[in-house]
């Protein structure tokens, strides 16, 4: 008897696996798509609904990188329906990538009904274009998705790619500098004494986040570093003083902005004359 119930499992775990080869066989059969969605614009929301008919395509949305302005990206994934009987379905998610240069910068399983999911800031050269991906989008339903590319505009912001010395931003004294830190971002800073005297250079980390750090450092020029003039900058600490130093006219003082704990970090620099 024992034997024979166990043949019939086993028949029956062979059928089911020749039905799911089935199964993967005709969904392999149908190739993935990559659907162009078109162009996002700055500060406005596109509510789009997508549909998949493999269950593996990718739908991408551009937009281009803003002028002296970080950009965030917010989605939400407002409704899914079943596709045939059109009825609401709770739960479910997909997956958003966005991707500059081919480097993956925020990358977000969102989930239906679950509100908005906004990315850290990200400060990019001007006219980049930026890569949306949307996958996960499951055959059996339908998706609407409300997508927003913000810019947020900074006094006296950081001009990317300042990432090596010969880029370097230029700082003016007495105007606090705004930068914003990412994921193995680097941010130099220069600055020439407009007239002989003493200035001193000051650094705050102005997230609002708790926790987080950065380094920051001074340079004597492009290659040399000024050694003990360096701190790691620490949220929720104040200003530091980097340095203060004697400069004659025309001469230049470099800084150094690095190893962000975090993504997205917010500080700001100033200079100021003190004698
Ligand atoms: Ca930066
Ligand atoms: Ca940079």
């Amino acid at each position: 008897m024992r034997k024979e119930i166990k043949k019939v499992c086993k028949r029956i775990a062979l059928a089911a696996a020749a039905f799911c080869a089935v199964i993967t066989l005709g969904k392999s059969d149908v190739k993935a798509q990559d659907i162009q969605m078109g162009n996002l614009e700055i500060g406005q929301t596109k509510t789009v609904t997508l549909q998949s008919s493999t269950g593996r395509d990718n739908f991408y949305f551009h937009f281009a990188t803003p002028k002296n302005a970080s950009f965030k990206i917010s989605v939400a994934l407002i409704e899914r329906r079943n596709k045939k009987t059109n009825e609401i379905a709770d739960g479910g998610y997909t997956h958003v990538k966005a991707t500059i240069d081919y480097k993956d910068i925020w990358s977000k399983y969102t989930w239906h009904n679950d509100g908005t999911y906004t990315s850290p800031e990200f400060a990019y050269a001007p006219g980049k274009d930026c890569t949306i991906r949307i996958d996960d989008v499951d055959d059996w339903y339908k998706y609407t998705y409300q997508i927003t590319v913000d810019k947020v505009a900074y006094l006296n912001f950081e001009k990317e790619n300042n990432n090596f010395p010969t880029a370097a931003t230029t700082l003016k004294n007495k105007k606090t500098a705004n930068g914003i830190l990412n994921d193995g971002d680097t941010d130099w800073y220069v600055f020439k004494a407009p007239k002989t005297g003493k200035y001193k250079f000051s650094v705050v980390n102005s997230n609002i986040e708790d926790g987080g750090y950065f380094h920051c450092e001074g340079y004597k020029n492009k290659n040399k570093v000024d050694y003990g003039k360096g701190a790691y900058i620490w949220q929720g600490h104040g200003w530091y003083k980097i340095n203060t130093l004697k400069l004659k006219k025309g001469k230049k003082y470099y800084i150094k902005i690095s190893s962000g704990s975090r993504e997205g970090i917010h500080y700001q620099i100033k200079v100021k004359k003190v004698k």
